[in-house]
């Protein structure tokens, strides 16, 4: 039997929050985790990307079940990697039932043209400049919004600087924090979207890259003294991240991602909100299993944690 989960009987807004099977930590443990470490680049001008929108039955805790509109991958999309000054060039197709669209933050378009709905079965291409070097959200941009990016269809856009721009870093990993709203415990059949609880910001489960506590049971791993470097983007759709690391002091962090200006020295926390995103540097000299959270801690218990493995270490731990 399932334990279990703390609700709170509101009606609609009854909480499946730590919902878990008794099985989960096993489950957790075989679950395939998203590919945090950042993508390479495509040479030459012009990056190509074919992005699928999909509706799948994903899972988002260990044995919690969600009817997503998502990506052909689930939920993030993938990511897309490309250098400052190169074309990207986007191939999306609509293999879902509703129409759907895409939004790139990382664009200086006309959205009436550029993310425009694309109807079930049929594809659309365009291409934009990355100019403006950062993290970006790219999102369906489909009424209702915040329902199109609830059921996952986010994802996140690197654009690289120039460069000799960035110190040099070790390690890139690219997190992409959201949250899920529940209409069920999604034990025995796939949850659905509940509006009430996304207007009221109430969501079930927060993670980082669509699954809660995924990068607790499949930690990022860096060796003593190297910069690790994450890309964060909040897809929300409604929360701010409160990105930090438990253990030691962000050396760098570009907030909103403005790579284009000085970084923070020395920093413990940094928001993240809803729809931008933050480029976070760090240097950990010590062993050790260093949790990186959101630090408004309701989102700890909802899944949006990892753990970054620094060295040879065993164990784990919760934090
Ligand atoms: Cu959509």
């Amino acid at each position: 039997m399932p334990a279990a989960p703390a609700t709170a009987q509101l009606g609609e807004l009854t909480s499946y929050a730590g919902t878990a099977p008794s099985n989960a930590a096993e489950l957790a443990a075989r679950h395939v985790p998203y590919p945090a470490a950042m993508p390479a680049l495509q040479a030459g001008t012009v990056a190509h990307f074919d992005l699928v929108l999909k509706d799948v039955r994903m899972q988002i805790a260990p044995g919690i079940k969600y009817s997503a509109w998502a990506w052909a991958g689930g939920a993030p999309g993938p990511v897309i990697h490309v250098r400052q000054g190169q074309t990207v060039d986007i191939t999306l197709r609509n293999d879902g039932a509703i129409p759907h669209s895409v939004d790139f933050h990382a664009a200086r378009v006309a959205p009436n043209v550029y993310f425009k709905d694309v109807n079930p079965g049929h594809s659309y291409h365009f291409r934009f400049k990355a100019n403006d070097p950062g993290v970006f959200m790219y999102h369906c941009g489909t009424k209702p919004v915040l329902m199109h990016i609830a059921n996952g269809m986010y994802g996140a856009i690197v654009v690289e600087p120039r460069r000799a721009v960035l110190p040099h870093a070790d390690r890139n990993y690219v997190l992409v924090a959201s949250e899920w709203y529940l209409g069920s415990d999604g034990l025995s059949k796939p949850a659905q979207f509940n509006m009430t609880k996304a207007h009221a910001r109430q969501p079930d489960w927060m993670t980082f890259n669509g699954y809660a506590g995924q990068y607790v049971a499949h930690p990022l791993t860096a060796k003593p003294g190297e910069t690790v470097r994450f890309w964060v983007v909040d897809a929300g759709p409604s929360i701010d991240t409160d990105f930090h690391i438990v253990g030691t002091i962000l050396n760098r962090a570009w907030v909103d991602a403005g790579l284009g200006s000085k970084p923070l020295a020395n920093v413990q926390t940094v928001g993240v909100p809803a729809g931008g995103g933050g480029v976070f540097d760090v240097k950990i000299d010590k062993p050790g299993l260093y949790p990186f959270v959101s630090h408004a801690f309701a989102a700890v218990d909802q899944g949006q944690v990892g753990l970054l493995k620094v060295g040879h270490v065993s164990g784990t731990m919760s934090h």
